[in-house]
């Protein structure tokens, strides 16, 4: 299976540490925001990473890829049956996506995709308006629910904690750091997600591109 996207992604991201999770390799096909790689336009019609290409079966939505792996390869489950573990996960996916990343991406698009990336000045404004208002009642919730030790959802790893964990690596790339006195319990969680071996590879190997990318 091949898995168009660039890991700097939170939804690229989420689905390469969720197969890993589960044992599943996928080929990783990086690719940028707007790239007109013709095999990438063909899996995703609106240009979204990330896109998935199983022969001729397709789908360009990370919460849509996540149920299809989920349901080719069941073992281990992350996706619990229990109907309000479930309810949990699918919730704190949903929250990754939209509310958490929804801050997130007004601050990584303009401080790091469009003047890294684009070649273009990022709305700054924008970018520190949501770091200094939308954040904090975000990571003020997460504190609430984050357990001191362990997972989010029914005592093990799910698909939440993967898809929470995914957004607050990109906080990291733009030294937002989840400050450890006011947020100890997203601090550790986040700590004990990113140093599994399904983030840990990813977390680096961003660093790295980011750096070459500042250097260049
Ligand atoms: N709901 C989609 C969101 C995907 C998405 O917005 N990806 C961004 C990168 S983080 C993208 O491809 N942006 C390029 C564009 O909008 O043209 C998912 O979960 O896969």
């Amino acid at each position: 299976m091949i898995l168009y996207g660039s890991s700097m992604s939170p939804f690229v991201r989420k689905v390469l540490a969720f197969a890993s999770e589960k044992g599943i390799e996928l080929e990783s096909r990086p690719v940028g925001v707007g790239d007109t790689n013709p095999e990438f336009r063909a899996a995703s019609p609106f240009g979204k990473m990330p896109a998935l290409v199983d022969g001729d079966f397709g789908l360009a939505d990370s919460s849509a890829i996540i149920h299809y792996l989920e349901a080719l390869h069941p073992d281990p489950a992350m996706i619990p049956a229990d109907p309000r573990a479930r309810g949990r996960v699918i919730w704190f996916e949903e929250f990754a996506d939209t509310i958490l990343m929804g801050c997130g991406a007004k601050m990584f698009f303009n401080r790091v995709v469009a003047p890294l990336f684009l070649k273009r000045d990022g709305d700054l404004q924008l970018a520190d308006k949501a770091e200094q208002h939308e954040l904090p009642p975000i990571l003020d919730y997460l504190e609430r629910v984050v357990p001191a030790a362990g997972f989010l959802v029914a005592d093990r790893l799910t698909l939440a904690d993967i898809a929470v964990a995914s957004p607050l690596v990109n906080f990291g790339h733009m030294q937002v750091a989840i400050d450890p006195e006011r947020y100890p319990r997203v601090a550790a969680f986040a700590e004990r997600i990113h140093s599994r071996p399904s983030f840990a590879p990813l977390i680096a190997r961003e660093r790295a591109f980011l750096e070459r990318a500042k250097a260049a």
